[in-house]
């Protein structure tokens, strides 16, 4: 599997913030190419497809309701051992818990609505790459 991609979404607490090109800085000053990125708002049909594996805890309405709320932007990133060092720059789920100058810290205001997504996995940025982007989309 290859591990130089993940897929991230700028979530629609932080467009709604008018923070898309703060946080698009940070992932460029943190060495992440753009390979595939689109502005777009997922159905509540589509966010409860993405987050399908939270489909059994009690967020999970909340979720699907915040994610459908507005648009997103979603991108394909890379670099070298891609997730591990996005998950680093994005910071912890719950901001209060987010290291100093990660992207949750500056941005995200609560667990539930923390500005930014990052996969978790090689397998799941795959998977989460496919949802969102076709082989054309891609460069
Ligand atoms: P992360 O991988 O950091 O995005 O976190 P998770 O996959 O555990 O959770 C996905 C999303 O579910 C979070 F971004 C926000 C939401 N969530 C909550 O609202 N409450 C929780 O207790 C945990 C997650």
């Amino acid at each position: 599997m290859a591990d130089n991609i993940t897929l991230t979404m700028i979530k629609p607490d932080a467009v709604r913030a008018g923070n898309i090109g703060n946080i698009l800085a940070m992932m460029n000053n943190a060495g992440f190419r753009i390979a595939a990125m689109k502005y777009t708002r997922l159905s509540k049909e589509k966010a409860g497809e993405f987050y399908a594996v939270h489909k059994e805890r009690p967020f999970y309405g909340e979720l699907v309701d915040f994610m459908s709320s507005g648009p997103i932007v979603a991108a394909i990133l890379e670099k070298d051992n891609a997730v591990a060092d996005f998950r680093k720059l994005i910071g912890s789920t719950n901001p209060a818990d987010a290291a100093e100058g990660t992207i949750r810290k500056k941005y995200a205001t609560s667990i539930g609505e923390n500005a930014v997504h990052g996969s978790d996995s090689d397998e799941n940025a795959a998977i989460e790459g496919g949802f969102f982007f076709s082989q054309l989309e891609r460069f």
